[in-house]
Protein backbone atom coordinates (compact mmCIF):
# COMPACT_ATOMS: atom_id res chain seq x y z
CA UNK A 1 0.00 0.00 0.00
CA UNK A 2 1.22 3.56 -0.29
CA UNK A 3 3.20 5.24 2.08
CA UNK A 4 4.10 8.80 2.88
CA UNK A 5 6.71 11.07 5.15
CA UNK A 6 4.92 13.30 7.31
CA UNK A 7 6.90 15.33 10.29
CA UNK A 8 5.77 17.97 12.65
CA UNK A 9 8.21 20.77 12.36
CA UNK A 10 9.73 22.32 15.52
CA UNK A 11 7.03 24.76 15.78
CA UNK A 12 4.44 22.09 16.03
CA UNK A 13 6.38 20.63 18.68
CA UNK A 14 7.09 23.40 20.38
CA UNK A 15 3.12 24.94 20.23
CA UNK A 16 2.34 21.38 21.97
CA UNK A 17 0.30 20.51 18.79
CA UNK A 18 1.69 16.99 18.27
CA UNK A 19 -1.30 15.20 19.77
CA UNK A 20 -3.66 17.25 17.93
CA UNK A 21 -1.95 16.66 14.43
CA UNK A 22 -1.10 13.06 14.72
CA UNK A 23 -5.06 12.53 16.02
CA UNK A 24 -5.96 13.88 12.10
CA UNK A 25 -4.30 11.34 10.05
CA UNK A 26 -5.23 8.82 12.34
CA UNK A 27 -8.91 9.23 12.72
CA UNK A 28 -9.11 9.72 8.60
CA UNK A 29 -8.15 6.08 8.76
CA UNK A 30 -4.24 6.24 7.86
CA UNK A 31 -2.28 3.59 9.73
CA UNK A 32 1.10 4.74 11.19
CA UNK A 33 4.00 2.49 10.40
CA UNK A 34 6.91 4.61 11.72
CA UNK A 35 7.21 7.39 14.17
CA UNK A 36 10.82 8.91 15.98
CA UNK A 37 11.17 11.90 18.08
CA UNK A 38 14.80 13.56 17.34
CA UNK A 39 16.86 16.59 16.39
CA UNK A 40 17.41 16.98 12.64
CA UNK A 41 21.37 17.03 11.76
CA UNK A 42 22.21 19.64 9.39
CA UNK A 43 23.40 17.15 6.89
CA UNK A 44 19.63 15.75 6.80
CA UNK A 45 18.02 18.66 6.62
CA UNK A 46 20.25 19.65 3.67
CA UNK A 47 19.87 16.59 2.14
CA UNK A 48 15.50 16.93 2.75
CA UNK A 49 15.35 20.19 1.10
CA UNK A 50 17.86 19.25 -1.31
CA UNK A 51 15.32 20.40 -4.62
CA UNK A 52 14.78 24.25 -2.87
CA UNK A 53 19.02 24.50 -2.71
CA UNK A 54 19.18 27.27 -5.06
CA UNK A 55 16.36 29.12 -3.20
CA UNK A 56 16.89 32.14 -1.25
CA UNK A 57 14.80 30.42 1.68
CA UNK A 58 16.99 27.79 1.74
CA UNK A 59 19.32 28.35 4.83
CA UNK A 60 16.47 29.68 6.68
CA UNK A 61 14.79 26.63 6.17
CA UNK A 62 17.63 24.69 7.38
CA UNK A 63 18.32 26.78 10.49
CA UNK A 64 14.40 26.40 11.11
CA UNK A 65 14.10 22.44 10.73
CA UNK A 66 17.30 21.97 12.68
CA UNK A 67 16.21 24.88 15.66
CA UNK A 68 14.43 22.02 17.59
CA UNK A 69 12.96 18.47 17.80
CA UNK A 70 10.75 17.18 14.88
CA UNK A 71 8.24 14.15 15.16
CA UNK A 72 9.38 12.36 11.82
CA UNK A 73 6.63 9.57 10.55
CA UNK A 74 5.08 7.33 7.98
CA UNK A 75 1.86 6.61 6.84
CA UNK A 76 0.18 3.94 5.05
CA UNK A 77 -2.80 3.52 3.29
CA UNK A 78 -4.93 4.32 -0.37
CA UNK A 79 -4.10 7.50 -1.53
CA UNK A 80 -2.24 8.46 1.28
CA UNK A 81 0.26 10.56 -0.43
CA UNK A 82 -2.18 13.60 -1.84
CA UNK A 83 -4.72 12.98 1.40
CA UNK A 84 -2.28 14.67 3.29
CA UNK A 85 -1.42 17.13 1.76
CA UNK A 86 -5.23 18.08 1.31
CA UNK A 87 -5.31 17.38 5.01
CA UNK A 88 -2.32 19.79 5.40
CA UNK A 89 -3.11 22.52 3.68
CA UNK A 90 -1.38 24.75 1.29
CA UNK A 91 2.48 25.73 1.50
CA UNK A 92 1.17 29.22 2.87
CA UNK A 93 -1.34 29.26 5.55
CA UNK A 94 -2.53 32.48 5.22
CA UNK A 95 -4.07 30.52 1.77
CA UNK A 96 -4.60 27.41 3.34
CA UNK A 97 -8.05 26.35 3.79
CA UNK A 98 -9.82 26.20 7.65
CA UNK A 99 -10.07 23.02 8.01
CA UNK A 100 -6.34 21.99 7.18
CA UNK A 101 -3.56 21.60 9.46
CA UNK A 102 -1.85 25.03 7.79
CA UNK A 103 -5.34 26.87 7.73
CA UNK A 104 -6.07 26.14 11.51
CA UNK A 105 -3.11 26.45 12.99
CA UNK A 106 -0.45 28.91 11.15
CA UNK A 107 -0.51 32.44 10.01
CA UNK A 108 3.50 32.11 8.30
CA UNK A 109 5.00 30.12 5.91
CA UNK A 110 7.57 29.74 7.78
CA UNK A 111 5.97 28.40 10.13
CA UNK A 112 3.75 25.91 8.51
CA UNK A 113 3.63 23.29 11.10
CA UNK A 114 4.11 20.26 9.03
CA UNK A 115 5.99 18.48 6.45
CA UNK A 116 4.08 16.16 3.59
CA UNK A 117 5.69 14.65 0.81
CA UNK A 118 4.58 16.04 -2.57
CA UNK A 119 4.50 12.44 -4.81
CA UNK A 120 4.83 9.02 -4.59
CA UNK A 121 8.47 9.05 -5.71
CA UNK A 122 9.20 12.23 -3.53
CA UNK A 123 7.89 10.08 -0.33
CA UNK A 124 9.96 6.80 -0.97
CA UNK A 125 13.06 9.21 -1.36
CA UNK A 126 12.34 10.82 2.06
CA UNK A 127 11.28 7.30 3.75
CA UNK A 128 14.67 6.21 2.81
CA UNK A 129 16.59 9.37 4.23
CA UNK A 130 14.55 9.27 7.03
CA UNK A 131 13.68 5.29 8.34
CA UNK A 132 15.96 2.97 8.23
CA UNK A 133 14.24 -0.77 6.94
CA UNK A 134 14.04 -1.70 10.41
CA UNK A 135 12.53 1.08 11.96
CA UNK A 136 8.80 0.40 9.98
CA UNK A 137 6.54 -1.64 11.09
CA UNK A 138 4.75 -3.42 9.06
CA UNK A 139 1.15 -4.56 10.32
CA UNK A 140 -2.29 -4.17 10.17
CA UNK A 141 -4.91 -2.45 12.61
CA UNK A 142 -7.69 -4.80 13.54
CA UNK A 143 -10.43 -2.35 12.69
CA UNK A 144 -8.64 -2.46 9.14
CA UNK A 145 -11.89 -4.21 6.85
CA UNK A 146 -14.12 -0.82 8.57
CA UNK A 147 -11.63 1.10 6.74
CA UNK A 148 -10.80 -0.31 3.53
CA UNK A 149 -12.74 -2.29 1.37
P1 LIG B 1 5.53 22.37 1.08
O1 LIG B 1 6.08 22.31 2.49
O2 LIG B 1 4.10 22.79 1.07
O3 LIG B 1 5.79 21.11 0.29
P2 LIG B 1 7.64 23.59 -0.52
O4 LIG B 1 8.16 22.20 -0.75
O5 LIG B 1 7.39 24.43 -1.72
O6 LIG B 1 6.30 23.56 0.35
O7 LIG B 1 8.66 24.37 0.40
C1 LIG B 1 9.25 23.73 1.51
C2 LIG B 1 9.19 24.67 2.69
O8 LIG B 1 9.98 25.82 2.42
C3 LIG B 1 7.79 25.19 3.01
O9 LIG B 1 7.07 24.31 3.84
C4 LIG B 1 8.09 26.49 3.70
C5 LIG B 1 9.36 26.98 3.01
N1 LIG B 1 9.06 27.91 1.93
C6 LIG B 1 8.54 27.61 0.71
N2 LIG B 1 8.40 28.71 -0.05
C7 LIG B 1 8.85 29.73 0.71
C8 LIG B 1 8.97 31.14 0.51
N3 LIG B 1 8.59 31.70 -0.63
N4 LIG B 1 9.47 31.87 1.54
C9 LIG B 1 9.85 31.31 2.69
N5 LIG B 1 9.77 29.99 2.95
C10 LIG B 1 9.27 29.22 1.97
MG1 LIG C 1 7.54 20.28 -0.43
Amino acid sequence: MERTFLAIKPDGVQRGLVGEIIRRFETKGFILVGLKFMNVSRELAQAHYDVHRERPFFAGLVDFITSGPVVAMVWEGDGVVASARKIIGATNPLNSEPGTIRGDFGVNIGRNLIHGSDAVETAQREISLWFKDHELVNWAPDIKSWLYE
